[in-house]
């Protein structure tokens, strides 16, 4: 119940429609978190691990066709197509709603409908903006109560504010026919039907926090970023905060929370965000970020202790995890785990190789965001924190080198636009396939990729001292397929030369695509890396380069008159540069 009328209403002819047989607030305590879990439990949709070593702990195994985001099934709904762009699947705003109005008729019967007010962004922060997630699902409801600020004090805020976005969701019969996740930018709305997993069922995350918030931001002039935020601390005591975009799966999480490798002592590691990054300017035209969410869904293969020790061990207690197998004693277990052997694969089934994987790719863990060992308090600041640097990233076994800088601030537009990325699991559909993958925001972008970009470099004239831009590449390979940079921790020495940079601290390497580090600039101490790897990481390959800004170039044009022009003329300038 609320006494604001537009939430009421919409919540009453939602019931009306889809036919629950309850409605219930949540009001976001930990004791309704654990009766869910405990109805869950007794349903069977939930099963608890073993609670002497992971305290707080449960699995929940989604359905098999359903584990992943489904980008083939997202919708972008405008009038004009153009405003959704060639970036996005599209419909008109009256065919969706009809689509999905006829899916969602009755699916709620038998069921209960949880009405969950949440807030993207500490409560009292002028840069948060609220919704509500109509659900019925429970895993939904414990999942968003560990990852957003959700319940009593977000229903007040709405209040308040008089203003929401409208998040509607059923798990409906969770057949792959009847599952389709629509968004409706000019009404601030979301319509998901048909899946129970992460971002197509978490409202607040991709569809809330990037599709509506990228188009409103645009409005209001900010950014709503796929972005983690990490604070790097220096052994001298100063800290920079850096924005990082890389797309799904290719290590944000890991970076967000990174331990220093001993032989860069003294320096601390601070997580503000993993995921999500929204973006404004303040009074003084400084660029500041805050995390809209609160806790994390990270991906769990590959997750050990000396990947990632602060995740491993925040994944010990108090955590939801989905798809991953179990051993026989009923510990969580995935493929990366150093200790224990499966027993019981993702699906329940006795654990046999021949069924592949273990843990499913794409399984993932939920955490509240405290319980991380390197948890910023300054991710709680309503002001958010300022970003120094920013930068975009991509897995590409070849081509990009380790690190680069753009030359301007419109330069690094076009280093952001021209992101490539081999597919991962995050999203059903084949994997390590190379695809551009602007600013990591793909999949996520609510409008027209070509006003995005001239969104993105409107911010030349506004912004005061704007965070300079880089590029980075964890996952260059040997002709082999091994990585050639140790990445993880180490990925620190990389951030320290951005630091060295921004402060103008170090020189680099002027090429056509960008600053590049004088290989003796990377701090390698301890580091068993050969000369010829650390050229190769360093360097460019002129004639590749030529091939792939030639294919950024095609790639800009299909976006065709809405391109903006700054673009076109950054990429000719590198493409002559390098001939
Ligand atoms: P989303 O949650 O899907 O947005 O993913 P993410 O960008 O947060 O990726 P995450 O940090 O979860 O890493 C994804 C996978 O890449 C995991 O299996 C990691 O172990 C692996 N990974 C992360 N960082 C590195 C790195 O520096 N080097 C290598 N080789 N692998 C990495
Ligand atoms: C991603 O795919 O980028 C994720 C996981 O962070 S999901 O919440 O499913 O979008
Ligand atoms: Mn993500």
């Amino acid at each position: 119940m609320t006494k604001l009328s537009t939430l009421q209403a919409w919540v009453d002819q939602v019931a009306g429609h889809t036919l629950p047989d309850a409605i219930h607030w949540c009001d976001g305590s930990d004791a309704e978190y654990q009766q869910m879990i405990d109805q869950m439990l007794a349903d069977g949709s939930m099963s608890k691990l073993n609670q002497e070593k992971y305290p707080n702990c449960y699995l929940h195994r989604s359905d098999p066709t359903d584990v992943a985001r489904v980008e083939h099934l997202t919708f972008v709904c405008t009038d004009n197509p153009e405003d959704a762009g060639p970036n996005n699947n599209w419909m008109t705003p009256s065919e969706g709603h009809a689509k999905m109005d006829a899916l969602f008729a009755g699916c709620m019967k038998g069921r209960t409908m949880y009405v969950i007010p949440y807030c993207m962004g500490p409560v009292d922060s002028p840069y948060s903006r609220c919704g509500v997630e109509i659900t019925d699902s429970p895993y939904v409801v414990v999942n968003m109560k560990l990852m957003t600020r959700m319940g009593k004090n977000a229903l007040q805020r709405i209040e308040k504010d008089g203003t929401f976005v409208k998040g509607l969701h059923s798990t409906g019969d969770l057949s792959p026919d009847r599952r389709f996740i629509m968004h409706f930018p000019d009404e601030l709305s979301i319509k998901s039907i048909g899946s129970g997993y992460g971002g197509n069922a978490l409202l607040g995350k991709k569809c809330h926090a990037l599709r509506i918030a990228s188009f409103q931001a645009r409005q209001e002039g900010w950014l709503a970023e796929h972005m983690l935020i990490v604070g790097l601390e220096s052994p001298e005591g100063e800290t920079h905060y850096i924005a990082c975009a890389f797309p799904s799966a290719c290590g944000k999480t890991n970076l967000a929370m990174l331990i220093p490798p001993d032989s860069l002592p003294g320096w601390k590691v601070w997580t503000l965000g993993d995921d999500i990054a929204w973006l404004h300017l303040d009074d003084d035209g400084l660029l500041r970020a805050i995390n809209p969410e609160s806790g994390y869904f990270g991906v769990v293969p590959g997750t050990n202790e000396q990947t990632n020790k602060n995740a491993a061990d925040m994944i010990k207690h108090d955590t939801i995890f989905t798809n991953v197998a179990v051993t026989a004693d009923n510990e969580p277990w995935w493929e990366g785990k150093t200790d224990g052997e499966p027993a019981i694969d993702w699906q329940g089934r006795k654990y046999d190789p021949a069924n592949g994987k273990a843990a499913q790719a794409n399984s993932r863990f939920t955490v509240a965001a405290q319980n991380n060992p390197s948890y910023s308090s300054l991710a709680d600041a309503p002001e958010g924190v300022p970003i120094s640097a920013i930068v975009f990233g991509g897995r590409r076994k070849e081509l990009a080198p380790l690190v680069y800088e753009a030359k301007s601030w419109e330069h690094g537009v076009l280093v952001g636009a021209g992101v490539a990325s081999e597919t991962t699991a995050a999203n059903v559909g084949e994997v390590g396939i190379v695809r551009r993958d602007p600013m990591a925001m793909k999949p996520f972008c609510g409008y027209n990729f070509a006003d995005y970009w001239s969104h993105w470099l409107s911010f030349a004239d506004r912004g005061n001292k704007l965070p300079k831009i880089f590029h980075v590449n964890w996952f260059r390979q040997t002709p082999e397929g091994k990585f050639l940079w140790p990445g993880f921790g180490d990925n620190l020495r990389v951030l320290e030369w951005i630091i060295d940079r921004c402060e103008n601290r170090v020189d680099a390497v002027e090429t056509p695509i960008g600053y590049l580090p004088n290989p003796a600039d990377i701090n390698t101490t301890d580091l068993n890396i050969s000369a010829e790897a650390l050229t190769a990481l360093t360097s460019i390959d002129r004639g590749q380069w030529r091939a792939e800004m030639a294919s950024i170039g095609e790639y800009l044009e299909s976006y065709g008159d809405r391109l903006p022009e700054a673009l076109r003329k950054q990429q000719k300038a590198i493409a002559a540069a390098l001939n």
